[in-house]
């Protein structure tokens, strides 16, 4: 009896340990008082940027309103859909029961239009969180709205506190945004002034850098895809706080609601500390400018100045706008300015170091995951790292092989108390990444400053974006004894298509991964693509191994910067299938996600919502084109493609009656080679629509290292063609083009005409677009069939 109550109280000590890995059960099994809340979605007008434009909002407001619960409540939350399309509500960063994490068709029902869905959940945690809608684009439309759990006891010293809720707005439909992103256009780079045309580049003297992007069929380091006219906080740009008085502590509970903009944030006045992330207390850390990417949350303590009103500002992470909060009253004390990142100076930094980009976004055989050949053969280039750590020691006075050895014994002071022996490869990357993160802490011993040489001068690139900063003020570790299973994850992307995906297999092509629970999954995240991907695991806490060893913070979402790694890992308490995916909403319905599937059997009340619906959405087809009208031909071109299939439709008509018209399907082999087949229609002789002949055509489409456009082709008649094209933009608003054609006739099937064995034809054309807007540029171009003239272009 003694030992069964002994075995009781550690067993409640342990659980109350472990909060983290206790199983989430449905219902209100243990009477806990019930908050109850009722959110209704609609579609209406709303003003964030200028222009009324159609909005989703949550009770009439964007962001939607605050839930407040304490800790140990029983959350019950009806969300009606007032809207004619289906929605859903997804509680991000809470632990609950799989059925009510709300992404539709995986694990919670879809919203029906007129129809209302209970949610409930027992509240076991405390902290700031968010929630969202997870169908398609809605979160960019307005569907957001924050979370704030008080916690049993309060720990922390403040006074008051206030949310804020950052986002990002645009005036366009998303869905047309996400088409445009897949058309690949330079606008939203133009709109934003982050373009890097070739006459900036050259003025560098960074055209070496872009040769090297090119090569590696990239056009330069990308930090954001989409212009916003407004980024927002609490859904304004400007935020005025007057109530507060001076001297008063104030906890600011901070979500980055952004569909997909991640932001600097700064303060005016005392450096503010710094007290959770994510939901979950960290050690206290005085911090003024911090990161926030997608879909993190930071809360900070500042105080009020005795005099003025303290500026919090978002600076956007490619520095295109900025947002500001004031707390306080009279003369602004300014928070420090962001500079804008220098993307030219990026890339020459990017392209000096040894690494290998363009790893596919699409593998020609997406049936055979084979994550560690592609690390191996993309991103860093392993060995010369090492290389490079060895070089960086020596220049300290050592030997390569003492700087080893030394780089060794760190390491196994760091694998104290770290569970299982695959923590092996977790701590030697760590120890790696501090090398390469933090070349300065390397030179300020004072020896010798020129580690920083060409090699290293890269490094310290995305140093500010590690998360050392953050230690979790209790350890994280799992216990020993547990099992760990390691997966390993490349993040993979293609810019031109704007195709996103995990070790080059978008969702759509692959299978859920399976966990076990009661095992530590590992999981690390090898990026390498030339953009940040915030990472979001649903229903988990995951550690995030940084410097701090056990002490590594808890987080749910995690930003991986380019051509970095970061290894996470989670304790498997849960059921059911979870959603795992970049939390950049154009790169979520782009095919940056897995499922994470316990294995389980699918809830029964999921019966009519087959998941397979969630997969299309991300293997949708969209659809664009472009009309010219010229003085000297009119043209028309129209694309219809989702990730492998491409529907091609082309018309070129001179006024000189010349005509070519074009229709053809294409299927992706891989990221850049195309097989396809089509009609191919036009006059063989000039000024004769009488006489067109009508081909079928086949072939192979190439897009080549520095960014060429291949097309070899046979027609019917057995004529083999040739043809390659290639734009640049040489100013910040004007592309010059050009595409040339070579179609040989060894007359194998039709006779040629008399005293000939060999026919050629051939087609130049070379021209200039000056974009005037979005949708309209002025174009001029010379054709060999049509000749010169000049017109409008519009893209639709
Ligand atoms: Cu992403």
């Amino acid at each position: 009896m003694k030992n069964t109550l002994l075995y009781l109280i550690f067993f409640l000590l342990n659980l109350s340990l472990n909060a983290q890995t206790e199983k989430s059960v449905e219902g209100n099994i243990e009477n806990l008082p019930v908050h109850e809340y009722t959110l209704e979605i609609n579609e209406e007008m709303v003003n964030k940027a200028g222009k009324n434009v159609m909005g989703m909002t949550i009770n009439g407001s964007i962001p939607g309103p605050t839930l407040e619960f304490n800790e140990g409540e029983y959350a019950v939350i009806h969300v009606k859909n007032n809207m004619d399309v289906e929605t859903s509500i997804h509680w991000h960063g809470i632990l609950l029961p799989n059925f009510y994490d709300g992404v539709p068709y995986l694990s919670t029902p879809p919203i029906e239009p007129g129809k209302t869905f209970k949610y409930e959940f027992a509240i076991k945690q405390n902290g700031t969180y968010w929630y969202h809608s997870h169908t398609m684009l809605q979160e960019q439309s307005g569907v957001f709205g924050s979370i704030v759990i008080q916690p049993k006891e309060k720990t922390l010293d403040y006074d008051k506190e206030l949310v804020l809720m950052l986002s990002d707005w645009t005036n366009e439909k998303p869905m047309n945004v996400l088409r445009f992103l897949k058309r690949g256009t330079e606008w939203y780079n133009i709109k934003k002034g982050t373009a890097t045309p070739l006459n900036q580049v050259i003025a560098r003297g960074a055209f070496g850098a872009q040769l090297d992007f090119w090569r590696q069929r990239m056009e330069g380091a990308d930090i954001a895809d989409i212009y916003y006219p407004a980024f927002l906080i609490n859904g304004q740009q400007t935020m005025e706080y007057p109530d507060f008085k001076p001297g008063e502590k104030v906890r600011l509970r901070i979500i980055d609601g952004a569909a997909s903009t991640s932001f600097w944030m700064t303060f005016g006045g005392e450096t503010p500390t710094l007290v959770s992330a994510d939901g979950k207390d960290v050690v206290p850390v005085k911090k003024n400018k911090t990161f926030i990417g997608v879909a993190e949350t930071y809360d900070f303590i500042v105080t009020i100045p005795r005099e003025g009103k303290m500026e919090y500002r978002i600076t956007a992470q490619d520095g295109s706008g900025t947002a500001s909060a004031y707390l306080g009253r009279g003369k602004i004390i300014a928070a420090p300015e962001v500079p804008k990142p220098d993307k030219i100076g990026m890339m020459q930094k990017m392209a000096k170091m040894d690494m290998k980009m363009g790893a596919p976004a699409l593998k020609f055989n997406p049936g055979k995951d084979e994550p560690y050949k592609m690390k191996e053969k993309w991103g860093m280039q392993m060995d010369k790292e090492m290389k490079m750590e060895g070089m960086g020691h020596s220049e300290m006075d050592q030997s390569p092989k003492t700087a080893k050895k030394e780089a060794m014994e760190g390491m196994d002071h760091s694998k104290m108390g770290m569970p299982g022996d695959s923590t092996k490869t977790t701590v030697m990357d760590h120890s790696k990444m501090d090398m390469k993160m933090e070349p300065d802490s390397i030179s300020s011993n004072g020896k010798d400053t020129t580690i920083k040489g060409d090699g290293m001068q890269g490094m310290d690139l995305f140093s500010e974006y590690n998360y050392d900063y953050l230690r979790s003020p209790e350890k994280t570790t799992y216990d020993e004894d547990i099992p760990v299973n390691e997966i390993l994850l490349n993040l993979t992307g293609n810019m031109s298509r704007y195709i996103w995906s995990l070790n080059g297999i978008p969702l759509a092509e692959t299978d859920k991964i399976r966990i076990k629970g009661n095992q530590v999954t590992r999981i690390t995240l090898n990026n390498l693509t030339m953009m940040h991907h915030p990472m979001h695991l649903h229903g988990h806490f995951f550690r995030v191994i940084n410097k701090n060893g056990e002490y590594s913070p808890l987080k749910h979402t995690v930003n991986v910067p380019p051509m970095q790694e970061v290894t996470i890992e989670f304790y498997g308490s849960e059921y059911g299938d979870w959603f795992f995916h970049c939390h950049i909403l154009y790169h979520l319905i782009s095919g940056m996600d897995r499922i994470v599937s316990y294995d389980t059997p699918r809830d029964p009340r999921l019966k009519e919502y087959p998941v397979s619906k969630l997969i299309h959405e991300t293997n949708q087809f969209y659809t664009w084109g472009m009309v010219d009208a010229a003085s000297h031909m009119a043209g028309l071109n129209l694309v219809s493609s989702n990730i492998r299939n491409q529907f091609n439709l082309s018309a070129e008509y001179g006024w000189n009656q010349n005509i070519e018209a074009e229709m053809s399907y294409e299927y992706y082999l891989n990221d850049w080679v195309r097989v396809f087949g089509g009609v191919n229609m036009e006059n063989e002789i000039e000024d004769s629509m009488d006489q067109i002949s009508t081909t079928a055509i086949a072939g192979i489409r190439y897009f080549t290292p520095y960014m060429f456009n291949l097309d070899l082709r046979l027609d019917n008649k057995l004529r083999p063609q040739i043809r390659l094209s290639r734009d640049f933009m040489i100013f910040p608003r004007l592309s010059v083009f050009g595409e040339y054609e070579y179609q040989a006739n060894f007359g194998w099937v039709e006779d040629l005409p008399e005293g000939k064995d060999y026919q050629k034809e051939e087609t130049i054309t070379i021209g200039a677009e000056y974009f005037l807007s979005k949708n309209f540029s002025l174009m001029g171009s010379y054709d060999n069939r049509f000749g010169a003239g000049g017109g409008l272009s519009v893209r639709f």
